[in-house]
């Protein structure tokens, strides 16, 4: 097979061009089938040729290679349940994984403009562009009023549960397990480093987590009521901070009575499966989103469920981000399985979000992005002493865009930039985004959340990790007397 490379390397001639042949041989040698200069060219058209197959050749064998190897060990995973922890390894065990998934990413070209998309055999969707910073769509007509009614229909069927619990838990255990001193948290809060903490910096704080939402005149009657800043200049020294416990804040307000208003997000949910076997509504659903975002299948399959929310009159949902930046130490909810630690820094890892309006809102609920295609993202400019930009219930017409929500509509955006070789990068701050309170009527919505590992290892490894799960399972299906405890090692 290597000969008519090396031969090639002898004739002097790798390339298809004709070599240079003294300029007084070509007429003696012209119009004979036999000639030199003919034979030449015959020649080099036949290596370029065969060094071409042959390098096609080793291309297939390379990559049916990897193939057969991870088919192999799937069907050794198969015929041998003890072998499910395999992918467990730190290291990713099949290097076809490496930098075989690519995650296109939809181009905006400019706010305002507008694309034909193809989700529905027959017919033609027009996705318009409604921002940059985040890149961020707008589907009319996504979904059919028929669709949606069904999707609220089987929400309600299901039943829906309060989206936030009056009493926020786990702060002093994750401040455990985080190991930090006072001085520490108060380093960390104290963005300006100044050594005083003002009170958006208290603010920017509380709202991270789900809870009460603290607004700068709470923050005055918690001051007051605590006797936490001695001095009344309306800061907080590390003295005054230290003397306070770290839930001290929503504990006061707690003990004063709370109202559902003052929470992060007065809403009702629940959760709609769409695997195979679910209602053929939601499945259409899914499947249109996998159309929609271009993205592989088996991402969006192994997504969250659809997440129906339910917005009474004086319904919102202050502005928060979906998905938190990520750090070395991040691991995903969705990917802990294969993530072989645990760390207090998890988050849902959302890369893209679709929102879908399933009614039209009498007045109010608008989505608002409010720092949507900003110049620049600057934490503390959104809390100024006047105007909280994350509010949503006071502030929602200062933000920089607001989408109506109109039945069947599907708003879509990106929460992580690239990291520039198609995968998940850094987490796009400027999709901040929140629900502006419902002033009249109720609003329905829904999320889809697709869920990607900016890990691009763990992401293989899960996936692999749960194809293995399945065809086992599918082969438990089919032969049921086999030892059934396979499972348990998962
Ligand atoms: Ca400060
Ligand atoms: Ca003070």
């Amino acid at each position: 097979m290597m000969e008519p490379q090396e031969n090639t390397n002898d004739d002097s001639v790798p390339s298809p061009a004709p070599p240079p042949l003294p300029r007084e041989r070509i007429p003696v040698q012209k119009g004979s089938v036999c000639s030199r200069s003919y034979f030449m060219v015959v020649m080099v058209f036949f290596h370029v040729y065969v060094l071409n197959v042959i390098a096609l050749l080793l291309y297939v064998h390379y990559n049916s290679g990897s193939e057969a190897g991870s088919s192999s060990r799937d069907f050794s995973s198969r015929s041998n349940g003890h072998k499910v922890a395999e992918p467990l390894d730190p290291q990713p065990a099949d290097p076809g994984f490496t930098r075989r998934m690519h995650l296109p990413r939809i181009e905006g070209i400019r706010v305002g403009h507008v694309q034909k998309v193809s989700l529905v055999p027959g017919k033609m969707h027009e996705m318009k562009t409604l921002s940059l910073k985040p890149l961020l769509f707008e589907i009319p007509h996504f979904l059919s009023e028929e669709e949606c009614s069904v999707v609220v229909r089987l929400a309600q069927l299901k039943g829906l549960m309060e989206s936030q619990v009056m009493v926020p838990e786990g702060q002093e255990e994750l401040n455990q397990q985080l190991n930090l001193s006072p001085e520490e948290i108060f380093n960390l809060l104290d963005l300006n480093q100044d050594g005083q903490l003002q009170p958006h910096e208290i603010l920017t704080h509380s709202r991270v987590r789900d809870g009460i939402w603290l607004t700068p005149e709470n923050l005055r009657e918690i001051y007051a009521g605590l006797k936490a800043d001695h001095d009344g200049n309306g800061l907080l020294s590390l003295e005054e901070f230290g003397q306070l416990s770290s839930d001290a804040f929503q504990r006061f307000l707690l003990q004063r009575g709370v109202k559902r208003s003052q929470l992060v997000r007065n809403s009702r949910h629940t959760w709609l499966y769409q695997g195979q076997g679910a209602h053929q509504v939601l499945r259409d659903l899914r499947n249109r989103v996998i159309r929609l975002t271009r993205l592989p299948p088996s991402l969006v399959e192994l997504s969250e469920p659809l997440q129906v929310v339910r917005y009474e009159q004086g319904g919102h949902y202050h502005a928060h981000h979906d998905s938190g930046p990520v750090y070395p130490e991040t691991t995903c909810t969705h990917t802990r399985l294969a993530a072989n630690t645990t760390s207090p820094f998890q988050t849902s890892c959302r890369y893209i979000t679709v929102l879908f309006y399933l009614n039209t809102v009498e007045e109010g609920g608008e989505t608002t992005f409010p720092v949507a295609d900003n110049r620049t993202y600057e934490e503390v400019s959104l809390i100024q002493n006047d105007v909280d930009l994350l509010d949503t219930r006071k502030h929602c017409d200062k933000g920089n865009l607001r989408v109506k929500p109109t039945k069947g509509t599907a708003v879509f955006w990106y929460n992580y930039l690239s990291d520039g070789r198609g995968w998940v990068g850094e987490q796009d701050e400027y999709s901040l985004h929140g629900g502006c309170v419902v002033t009249r009527g109720t609003k329905w919505v829904a999320n889809n959340w697709i869920n990607v590992d900016p890990d691009y290892h763990r992401q293989a490894r899960y996936q692999q990790l749960v194809s293995q799960q399945e065809s086992q399972e599918q082969q438990l299906e089919k032969n049921p007397e086999q030892n059934t405890d396979t499972h348990q090692d998962l």
